[in-house]
C-alpha cells in the first residue's frame, strides 16, 4: 500500500501553511512566483505515493494555473551524428560498447538538417532538437557546423534545442550567440542508481554542463528515463534532483525506456504505464511552470495511458516517425490522437 502523504516542512517566507480538510495533509501555499526549490525528498515521495485520483486532481489544478490544458507543444528530433559513442549508457543503442543494429553516421550536412527543420515547421512543428552521439561537443570544424545548423533552424522561427553531450562554458556561449533556445542534458535517474547505468561519467559531470548552459542564458531541458530496473524511490530521487534545480528546467522530458536489442537493458520487463503517469503528475506539481514532455516510449503506451499522461500534466511530445534511432508514432497517428482528445499544438515560443 502506498504511504499517506505527510509534509512536515515549516513554511518558507512568503508562504502560508494550511491543512487540507479532507486528507489532513499539511500543504504549503506557494510564494509569489508560485514555485518552490526546497522540496524534501520525503515530500516528493509523499506526492508520488498519493492515491492516483488525488495525485491527478492536484496535478490538474497546478496545470491549469500555469498552462492551457488543451495545448501541447510538438518537438521534432533529428540525429545529426549517429552511433559510435564512447559512453556506456546501458539504455543507449548508440553506445560503441554494445551491439545494437544501427547504422553509424558522421555529422550531417547543415543544409540537409535545416531542410528537415523547414519541412517540420511547414507541418506546424514548433521546436526542433538536434541530437549527437558524442560524450562531449567537439571543438573546431564540427562545432562550427553545429553552429551553422543552429543559426539556420533559428532563422525559421522555431525553438532550437541541441543535445551534444558535455559542454564547456565557452561552447555554451557560442551556441547561445548562434540562437540556441534550449539544451537537453538528462540526469536520467537518481544519483544512487546512476552508477548501475553509466560508468563512463558521474552525476556531477552532468550538473556541471547544466550549470554552463544556465550561465550562458540558454534554457534547460533536463529529465530522465523510467523503466531501467530502478526502484520507485529512484524515480522519486530523479524528480527531487530536478525540482531542486534553481531555476527549474524549463523543459522536463520523461522518457520510458525503449528496449533496444543488443543493449544491456534490452530484456528489462516493461514498466507499468501508471508509473509514467505518476512521474509526470509529480513533475507537474513540483515544477508548475515547466513543460513536461511525454518523451520516448509512446509506441509502448496504449492510447488510454497516453491520455492519462496528458491528464497528469504532460504538455509536450516528440513528433515524427523516428526519435533519434528508434520508432515513434507517425504524423497521422498523432494528428488523430490530438484531435480525439480535443488538444491543439502550441505556437512557437508560447507558454
Ligand atoms: N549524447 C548526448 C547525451 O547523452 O546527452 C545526447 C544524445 S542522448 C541519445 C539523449 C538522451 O536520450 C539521453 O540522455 C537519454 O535520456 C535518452 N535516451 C537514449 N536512449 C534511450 C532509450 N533507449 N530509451 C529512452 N531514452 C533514451
Ligand atoms: C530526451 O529526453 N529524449 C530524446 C531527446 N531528449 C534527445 C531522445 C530519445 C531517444 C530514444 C532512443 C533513440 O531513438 O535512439
Ligand atoms: Fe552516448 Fe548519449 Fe547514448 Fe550515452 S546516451 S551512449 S552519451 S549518445
Amino acid at each position: 500500500m502506498r504511504a499517506t502523504p505527510q509534509t512536515t516542512r515549516t513554511a518558507v517566507p512568503g508562504e502560508k501553511q494550511r491543512m487540507d480538510r479532507e486528507t489532513g495533509v499539511l500543504t504549503h501555499r506557494k510564494n509569489q512566483s508560485g514555485l518552490r526549490y526546497d522540496w524534501k525528498k520525503s515530500e516528493v515521495q509523499a506526492i508520488y505515493d498519493m492515491s492516483l485520483p488525488e495525485l491527478l486532481f492536484r496535478a490538474q489544478v497546478v496545470h491549469r494555473e500555469f498552462h492551457a490544458p488543451d495545448r501541447v507543444q510538438t518537438c521534432q528530433l533529428i540525429s545529426i551524428k549517429t552511433g559510435g559513442c564512447p559512453e556506456d549508457c546501458a539504455y543507449c543503442p548508440q553506445s560503441a560498447h554494445y551491439d545494437a543494429d544501427i547504422e553509424r553516421q558522421g555529422l550531417l550536412d547543415p543544409e540537409h538538417v535545416v531542410g528537415v527543420a523547414r519541412d517540420a515547421a511547414e507541418r506546424g512543428v514548433t521546436r526542433f532538437c538536434m541530437g549527437a552521439a558524442w560524450r562531449e561537443a567537439p571543438q573546431g570544424k564540427e562545432f562550427e557546423k553545429v553552429l551553422e545548423m543552429v543559426r539556420g533552424v533559428s532563422s525559421l522561427g522555431m525553438e532550437v534545442c541541441c543535445t551534444l553531450g558535455m559542454l564547456t562554458e565557452q561552447q555554451a556561449v557560442r551556441l547561445k550567440e548562434a540562437g540556441l533556445t534550449a539544451y537537453n542534458h538528462n540526469l536520467d535517474t537518481s544519483p544512487e542508481f546512476y552508477g548501475s547505468i553509466i560508468t563512463t561519467r558521474v552525476y556531477d559531470d552532468r550538473l556541471r554542463t547544466l550549470a554552463a548552459v544556465r550561465k550562458a542564458g540558454i534554457t534547460v531541458c533536463c529529465g530522465g528515463i523510467l523503466g531501467m530496473g530502478e526502484k520507485a524511490s529512484d524515480r522519486v530521487g530523479l524528480l527531487h534532483q530536478l525540482a531542486t534545480l534553481q531555476p527549474h528546467p524549463e523543459s522536463v522530458p520523461i522518457n520510458m525506456l525503449v528496449r533496444v536489442e543488443g543493449t544491456p537493458l534490452a530484456s528489462k520487463p516493461a514498466l507499468d504505464a501508471l508509473e509514467m503517469v505518476r512521474a509526470i503528475a509529480t513533475a507537474r506539481i513540483l515544477m508548475p511552470s515547466s513543460r513536461v514532455r511525454l518523451a520516448a516510449g509512446r509506441k509502448q503506451l496504449s492510447p488510454e495511458a497516453v491520455t492519462l499522461c496528458f491528464v497528469a500534466g504532460a504538455n509536450s511530445i516528440f513528433v515524427g516517425e523516428k526519435l533519434l534511432t528508434t520508432p515513434n508514432p507517425g504524423a497521422d497517428e498523432d494528428e488523430q490522437l490530438l484531435q480525439n482528445l480535443g488538444m491543439k499544438p502550441l505556437k512557437s515560443h508560447a507558454r
